[in-house]
C-alpha cells in the first residue's frame, strides 16, 4: 500500500517536471524562433559539402515585435543531441550585432566526412531572446586527394575509337561494373564519385541519383568536383553490385576549338569509392580499380553533347548493375593513379536536374515525320514515348524555330550535329530520353516510329535541365510584350545556366564567355537563387587566369590562346563587385580580390601611357554597324581604356571594403589616371567623342564608368541623346553597350528615354524580337524577322541571354526594389513610374527575406504595397503631388514608429521605412 502511494507521488512529481519543462521549452516570453538556416551561399543541409570554414545565415521571423537583431549566439555541435547545451565545437556566444547573414565559422577544424549540426537564436531590437532554431546539419565530403583511396579506371576508348568533326576524337560511351559481397547489413554508407567525362551510376540496378551530366564542367586541369551520396537504403547484405555508365561530356568530347589545356584526347575515367559502415561495428571500402570490368559495347553507342546519341536496345543488358550479372566477358579496365596537381573537391554548386517538364501543345504531320511544338524555346533532352516495329530506327531531331515553309531552322547549330537516334529491338512502344546530351529547341521532329499508328501530343515530353537553383524573384506587369520579355529573361537564364553559365545551349559552342556572364550577371541574381553557381564559377575563372592576369575569352579555357579581351575579362572584377552587391557577402571580395588586382595589371600591361591596346570582341554584334563587322564600331582602344578604369575603380571599391586602405588609395588613383588619359585621348573640349567613331556606347561607357571632368559631363550626355535622337531614339548598342543604358539615362533624369527605348517595337529593341516571336532571349537584335526571314549568318543562336541584361533595371527601377548598401540590409524602394505602365510589381528573396514592391496607377491615384523584410530597413519613394494627401493602410499618414516621412520633394515623398508590409496611396502629379 505504502509502496503504490509512493509511486504514485513519484509518478506525479515527474508529470509535473515534465510538464514544467514544457513550459519551458515553449516560453511564451521567447520570441519566434529564426528560419531557413543556410551555410555559406545558400546550402541547405547539404551532404558533401565543400568547405570546412563555412558561413552561417538566418532569417528572423516577419512578426510585429522582430524588426531588428541586436545580437545573435551560434552553436555548433558534434551530435544534434548535445544542442543547446553542450556545444562541442564552437560556441559564438552571445555576440552583439545585427548581423544575420554570412557569419564565419571560428570553431574546432572540421574534417573531411564529419557530420555536424548547428542552431541560432537571436536578440530583437529590445534585447529580448528569440527560441533556439530548429537543428540543422551538414555533412562535409571529401576535402583532400589523401582522401581517395580509389583510382581512376576506364577502358582505352582512344585506341579504336575514330576521329569526328573537327578530327576530335569519338569515344565510345562505356560500361563499367563490380560485383561485391558484404558478410554484414550496413548501417550507413557513402559514396564517392566522380569522373573526367560525364557518369550515372547505379547500385543494384536503382539509379543513386536524378543528377545530369555530373560532375560539370570546371578547370579539369586544376579542379574536378566530387559527388558523395548517402546510399544506405540500396545496399543489401550480401550480393551487390555497382554500375558506371560514362561518356566524354566537357572533359574529352568536342568542344569548339578543342584545345583545352586539359588532355582531352585522353579516354573517360570513372573514380569512385564507396564507403561502408557495418552492423558489426567494422568498416568496409569499395573503390574504382583494376578489379572491376567494363564493355563498350553496350546501348549507348554514342554521345557527344553537340551532336546528340546513338542508343541501340538490342544492346541492352538487363541487369548489368546487379549482382546476378555474368561479366565474365567484360574486359579488365585501366588504372590510372591520381594527380595531385588536380584537386578533387567536393561540387560547391547544385548539380544538373530535370527541373520541369514541357508537353507539345501542336503537332503537326509532314510526310513520314511528325513535328511537337513544345511553343518555348528550351533547353534539356526529350522523353519519347513512340511506337516502333523491330529494327527501325528512331530519328529526334531539334530546332529553335522553323523556316517559314515549315522546315526545320538548324543552320544555326552550325556544326553541332543535334540528333538522336533510337533503334528498336522490338515491335511496340519504346521508352527513352538521351543521358549525356541535350539540346536547345522547340520544336522536336520524330521520324522512323511505326507509321500505321496516329501521332499524339504525348509521345513527347521537354525536360528542362538546368542547374538545380529555384526562382528568387518575380516581375510582372500590366504590359503584356513587358511580360513576355520577362519570361525570355527567365528562359534564357534556364537554358544557359547548364552547370556554368553559357553563351548558347545549342550550337557547337555552349561555352562559358566571359563577357556574356558579365552583362547578365546581376539580373540572374534577381531571378534565380544563383549565388552558389557564381561563386563556384568565379573559382573557375580564377583557376583560369593566367600568369600575367589575363582572363581567357571562355572559363573553362577551351582555347588557350593566352590572350583576353577587355569587357569580358573584366568579369573578374564586374561580377564580385555586382554580386557582392546583391548579397553582402564579404568573404566573396575576399576570395576574389587577387585575381581582381591581377586582371587589373593584366589592363596595365596591355596599355600605353594608360591607352589601352587590349584584343577585344568590342561593342559585339552593334546593329547597323558601318565597317560590318561584328566586333562594331566603337573603338577597341576607347572600350579598353574606359574597362581599365573602372576595373581600377571596383578594385579599390574592394579594398575599401577589405579594410586595405593603402591599396584603396593606389587603385583610386590608378582609375583617375586612366580616367584623365581617357578624356584626354578620346574626348574633346565639348564633350565630344574625338579621334575616334562617334557611337552612343562610346558615350555609354565615358557616363556610366565616370570618367570625364565634371565640366564635360553634361554635353557628354547632350550627345549622347543627340546620337538616340539620329538613331530616331533607337538604340545603337551590343553586348557591352546595351547593358549601359538604362543605367547611364536613368542617371541622367532620363527616365523617359528608358521607356522609349524598352517599349520600341521597331528594329532594333526587345520588343521587336518579341514581335517576330521570341519565346528567348536573342543572340541578334534580328536573329528573325516575319520580312526578312532568318539573319543569314550561322552565329545566330536564339537563346543567348546578353541582352536580358535590361532585366536589372526593370526590377530596380520599374519595380523599383534596390540595394542601398551591399546584400538589401539598406533597401530602395523607388518605382518609376510611366505610361504605357498601369501597375508592376516585383519580389525579392534577399539574404534577409522577401521584399515586395508592387503598383498600380488607376485615374491618377497612385497606390505602393511593399514589404520590407526583418532586420532591414528602407527608403521609400513614393511618387506624388506632395500638395496632396498621403495615406498609410487606408488613414492618413503621420509618423510612426515603424515609418517616418523624411523629406518632401517636389514630386515624391521620401519615407523610412521599418520592416513591415504596407500600403501607401497619394494622388499622382
Ligand atoms: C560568340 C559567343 C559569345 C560572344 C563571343 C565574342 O561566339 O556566342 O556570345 O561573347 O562570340
Amino acid at each position: 500500500m505504502f509502496k503504490k502511494s509512493y509511486l504514485k507521488g513519484v509518478l506525479y512529481t515527474l508529470n509535473t517536471l515534465l510538464f514544467l519543462g514544457l513550459i519551458a521549452c515553449e516560453n511564451q516570453d521567447e520570441l519566434e524562433r529564426p528560419n531557413e538556416l543556410l551555410i555559406s551561399e545558400g546550402f541547405e543541409n547539404p551532404l558533401g559539402f565543400y568547405d570546412a570554414e563555412p558561413t552561417f545565415s538566418w532569417k528572423l521571423p516577419l512578426e510585429n515585435n522582430v524588426t531588428n537583431q541586436s545580437a545573435y549566439q551560434i552553436l555548433v555541435a558534434s551530435n544534434g543531441s548535445l544542442l543547446p547545451n553542450n556545444a562541442d565545437l564552437w560556441d559564438s556566444g552571445k555576440v552583439e550585432s545585427s548581423q544575420s547573414v554570412w557569419i564565419k565559422y571560428a570553431g574546432e577544424a572540421l574534417q573531411s566526412r564529419q557530420k555536424v549540426y548547428w542552431q541560432v537564436k537571436y536578440w530583437n531590437q529590445d534585447g529580448e531572446a528569440s527560441q533556439w532554431s530548429a537543428i540543422n546539419n551538414f555533412e562535409l565530403g571529401l576535402l583532400n586527394n589523401q582522401d581517395w583511396k580509389a583510382k581512376w579506371i576506364g577502358l582505352n576508348t582512344a585506341k579504336d575509337s575514330v576521329r569526328g568533326k573537327q578530327n576530335v576524337l569519338i569515344h565510345k560511351p562505356q560500361y563499367l561494373r563490380k560485383g561485391f559481397e558484404l558478410s554484414d547489413e550496413i548501417i550507413a554508407a557513402r559514396l564517392y564519385i566522380t569522373s573526367k567525362g560525364v557518369f550515372d551510376v547505379s547500385i543494384n540496378g536503382e539509379n543513386v541519383s536524378d543528377d545530369v551530366m555530373s560532375p560539370g564542367f570546371t578547370t579539369y586541369d586544376k579542379r574536378i568536383e566530387t559527388l558523395t551520396y548517402d546510399v544506405t537504403d540500396l545496399i543489401d547484405s550480401g550480393q551487390n553490385a555497382i554500375g558506371v555508365e560514362l561518356a566524354s561530356g566537357w572533359y574529352s568530347g568536342r568542344l569548339l576549338w578543342g584545345t583545352t589545356p586539359w588532355d582531352n584526347s585522353i579516354s573517360p575515367k570513372v573514380l569512385c569509392q564507396l564507403e561502408l559502415q557495418l552492423k558489426n561495428g567494422s568498416t568496409k571500402t569499395i573503390i574504382s580499380d583494376e578489379t572491376w570490368k567494363g564493355i563498350t559495347n553496350g546501348p549507348l553507342q554514342f554521345a557527344e553533347i553537340y551532336d546528340g546519341e546513338i542508343y541501340d536496345s538490342n544492346l541492352e543488358m538487363s541487369d548489368w548493375a546487379t549482382n546476378s550479372f555474368d561479366d565474365s566477358d567484360w574486359n579488365n579496365v585501366e588504372v590510372a593513379q591520381l594527380d595531385n596537381t588536380v584537386t578533387l573537391k567536393p561540387k560547391r554548386h547544385s548539380t544538373v536536374k530535370n527541373k520541369m517538364e514541357l508537353s507539345p501543345k501542336k503537332i503537326t504531320q509532314k510526310d513520314e515525320a511528325v513535328i511537337f511544338d513544345l511553343e518555348q524555346n528550351m533547353v534539356g533532352v526529350p522523353r519519347v514515348k513512340v511506337p516502333m516495329k523491330k529494327g527501325d530506327t528512331l530519328k529526334i531531331r531539334f530546332a529553335e524555330m522553323l523556316s517559314p515553309d515549315g522546315t526545320f531552322y538548324t543552320d544555326n547549330y552550325r556544326s553541332a550535329h543535334s540528333t538522336d537516334y533510337y533503334i528498336a529491338s522490338k515491335d511496340g512502344d519504346i521508352e527513352y530520353t538521351p543521358k549525356f546530351t541535350f539540346h536547345g529547341f522547340r520544336y522536336v521532329e520524330l521520324s522512323g516510329y511505326d507509321t500505321s499508328k496516329k501521332p499524339s501530343k504525348d509521345w513527347v515530353t521537354g525536360l528542362v535541365l538546368y542547374s538545380d537553383f529555384e526562382d528568387n524573384g518575380t516581375f510582372t506587369s500590366s504590359h503584356e510584350k513587358l511580360n513576355q520579355l520577362q519570361s525570355n529573361i527567365v528562359w534564357g537564364l534556364r537554358g544557359n545556366f547548364l552547370d556554368i553559365p553559357t553563351d548558347c545551349p545549342q550550337r557547337d559552342e555552349r561555352l562559358g564567355w566571359t563577357g556574356d556572364a558579365q552583362v547578365f550577371g546581376p539580373t540572374s541574381m534577381f531571378n534565380a537563387d544563383v549565388y552558389k553557381f557564381w561563386a563556384s564559377w568565379l573559382q573557375s575563372v580564377r583557376e583560369a587566369q593566367l600568369e600575367d592576369g589575363a582572363i581567357p575569352w571562355t572559363v573553362p579555357d577551351t582555347r588557350g590562346n593566352k590572350i583576353g579581351s577587355s569587357g569580358w575579362g573584366d568579369v573578374a572584377t564586374i561580377i564580385p563587385w555586382k554580386i557582392y552587391m546583391r548579397t553582402g557577402d564579404v568573404g566573396f571580395l575576399e576570395d576574389n580580390y587577387e585575381m581582381m588586382k591581377n586582371w587589373v595589371a593584366y589592363h596595365e600591361k596591355k596599355s600605353n601611357k594608360h591607352i589601352s591596346n587590349m584584343m577585344s570582341f568590342s561593342d559585339w554584334l552593334q546593329p547597323y554597324p558601318e565597317n560590318e563587322k561584328n566586333t562594331g564600331d566603337t573603338s577597341r582602344n576607347l572600350i579598353g581604356t574606359a574597362f581599365f578604369a573602372h576595373s581600377a575603380q571596383l578594385t579599390a571599391q574592394t579594398a575599401q571594403v577589405l579594410g586595405k586602405k593603402e591599396e584603396q588609395e593606389k587603385y583610386e588613383a590608378l582609375y583617375r589616371t586612366v580616367a584623365e588619359a581617357f578624356d584626354k585621348r578620346f574626348f574633346d573640349e565639348n564633350g565630344k567623342v574625338k579621334g575616334a567613331t562617334e557611337t552612343q556606347t562610346s558615350y555609354l561607357l565615358a557616363l556610366a564608368f565616370d570618367l570625364l571632368p565634371e565640366r564635360k559631363r553634361e554635353n557628354a550626355q547632350l550627345n549622347l541623346l543627340r546620337k538616340l535622337k539620329e538613331a530616331d531614339y533607337h538604340l545603337r548598342t551590343g553586348f557591352l553597350g546595351t547593358p549601359l543604358l538604362s543605367k547611364v539615362l536613368d542617371d541622367m533624369g532620363e527616365v523617359d528615354m528608358v521607356y522609349k527605348l524598352l517599349f520600341n517595337e521597331t528594329y532594333p529593341s526587345w520588343f521587336y524580337s518579341i514581335n517576330q516571336g521570341a519565346t528567348t532571349i536573342w543572340e541578334r537584335w534580328n536573329s528573325y524577322s516575319k520580312t526578312e526571314g532568318y539573319n543569314p549568318m550561322s552565329m545566330n543562336s536564339l537563346n543567348h541571354y546578353a541582352y536580358g541584361a535590361i532585366g536589372e533595371w526593370m526590377y530596380e527601377r520599374i519595380a523599383g526594389i534596390a540595394p542601398l548598401e551591399a546584400g538589401y540590409k539598406f533597401i530602395k524602394i523607388a518605382p518609376q513610374v510611366r505610361e504605357p505602365l498601369h501597375s508592376a510589381s516585383a519580389s525579392l528573396n534577399t539574404p534577409y527575406g522577401k521584399v515586395s514592391s508592387s503598383w498600380e496607377m488607376v485615374e491618377g491615384k497612385f497606390e505602393l504595397e511593399i514589404v520590407v523584410p526583418p532586420n532591414t530597413f528602407a527608403v521609400v519613394i513614393m511618387p506624388a503631388n506632395t500638395d496632396e494627401e498621403l495615406l498609410l493602410n487606408g488613414k492618413t499618414f503621420s509618423d510612426t514608429n515603424d515609418v517616418k516621412l523624411e523629406q518632401s520633394h517636389k514630386d515624391a515623398y521620401e519615407l523610412h521605412v521599418q520592416p513591415g508590409t504596407y500600403i501607401f496611396q497619394s494622388i499622382a502629379k
